[in-house]
């Protein structure tokens, strides 16, 4: 059983601060379930535009106010305590934080540390995942 803290969590390496979040990542790949867990804050007045090519996520809102913006839609969902979405075609989409958001993210492969988004709005993927080049 693995049972930790958010406390004990924040200021270590499990704490990812990026320019408009700041992800405390509670299970990560090395804790062994297959899904990474994170508490994320959104910073209040911002916006994200994502698109996780490599992973599945799901999120969950337990504060604040915002929306979710499809970007091949362009059909915006609010978001508020008690929505979930969850990404399960890759979307690209843009994410608005009216105040600041808490947000319970599940990733599926999990995360395996301290990433952050590239200029694609994706982390990459898990280099121990990827296929093996074939040996010549
Ligand atoms: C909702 C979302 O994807 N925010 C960006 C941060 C990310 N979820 C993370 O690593 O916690």
């Amino acid at each position: 059983m693995i049972v930790r803290s958010l406390h004990t969590v924040i200021g270590t390496e499990r704490d990812v601060d990026a320019a408009t979040w700041n992800s405390r990542r509670l299970l990560l790949k090395g804790d062994g379930l297959g899904f990474s867990l994170h508490d994320t804050v959104i910073r209040a007045g911002t916006e994200t535009r994502m698109c996780y090519r490599h992973h599945f996520e799901a999120v969950y809102c337990i504060e604040g106010r915002g929306s979710i913006e499809e970007l091949s839609s362009g059909v915006r969902h609010a978001i508020e305590p008690g929505t979930m979405y969850a990404l399960d075609g890759h979307d690209d989409h843009v994410l608005r934080a009216d105040t600041a958001l808490r947000l319970v993210c599940v990733f599926n492969p999990p995360l395996v540390g301290d990433e952050t988004h590239g200029p694609d709005g994706a982390y990459p993927p898990d280099p121990a995942a990827a296929p093996r080049q074939e040996q010549r």
